[in-house]
């Protein structure tokens, strides 16, 4: 139960108070590096202007001032997350480079991580030989040791991000056998991809969108087939929103 009680504290504390500090200290640095002073001044500098040629109602002008007067001051406050750039990561422990020794090996061996089985017959375990590794010390080993079935790592719940139009999950696979990865978005979002893995590593790409309304959605890797997948350098990263006025 080791994994779990792990997995539901950190879903917990993700979905709550660490999420929103997270988020908020992103925004922060993200707004203070998108409007230097500078581009501040310029564009009050360019407000008055349109203004004097009458290209602004008095409405209009009233409202950017004061917005970018806010901006001057510390005070203003985005309704959107910018995301593009940097890309914001929403995955911990990506490279599977923490362990749980006192985990089963039909469960999750990774913190963070949750881990489920379906039915056939397959051992979870953290790889250390260099040429099963992508980066760091270990990556993720899932072999299948008899009859297939299903498998599976997953997230906790991860957060639906405001303005974010889809999420693109890569990650690092390398398989041999007659492997299947099967990756999918749930709980909030769609998006599912089926594939055999190649004997080298290869960046493997998901991309998916969320539900309408959806707060939050899970992302499930699941081994479907024979032979043995490795992971490693997983990433989820929200697109398509910026910064807006
Ligand atoms: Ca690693």
């Amino acid at each position: 139960m080791h994994v779990l009680r792990y997995a539901a504290i950190t879903a917990g504390a993700l979905a709550a108070a660490g999420l929103a500090a997270w988020a908020a200290e992103s925004r922060e640095a993200l707004v203070a590096r998108l409007w230097p002073k500078e581009r501040i001044e310029a564009a009050l500098a360019s407000v008055e202007a349109q203004k004097q040629a009458g290209l602004l109602t008095d409405a209009a002008y009233a409202r950017r001032k004061a917005m970018l007067q806010d901006r001057r001051a510390g005070r203003f406050q985005p309704t959107m997350l910018a995301v593009a750039s940097p890309p914001l990561d929403l995955i911990q422990n990506g490279g599977f480079e923490e362990v749980n020794r006192n985990s089963a090996p039909n469960r999750s061996r990774w913190l963070w991580w949750g881990g489920w089985s379906w039915g056939g017959e397959y051992e979870n375990m953290w790889e250390e030989r260099p040429e099963f590794v992508h980066s760091g010390k270990w990556s993720a080993r899932i072999a299948c040791k008899g009859q297939a079935g299903r498998i599976g790592l997953s997230t906790p719940p991860l957060p639906i991000v405001p303005g974010a139009t889809e999420y693109v999950f890569t990650v690092w696979a390398m398989g041999e056998g007659e492997n299947m990865l099967f990756l999918n978005f749930e709980s909030g979002a769609r998006g599912t991809l089926r594939q055999k893995v190649p004997a080298e590593w290869t960046q493997v790409t998901l991309k998916g969108a969320p539900d309408a309304g959806a707060q939050q959605f899970t992302f499930y890797i699941y081994v479907i087939g024979k032979g043995t997948i490795w992971l490693d350098d997983a990433k989820m990263t929200p697109v398509g929103a910026t910064i807006e006025d």
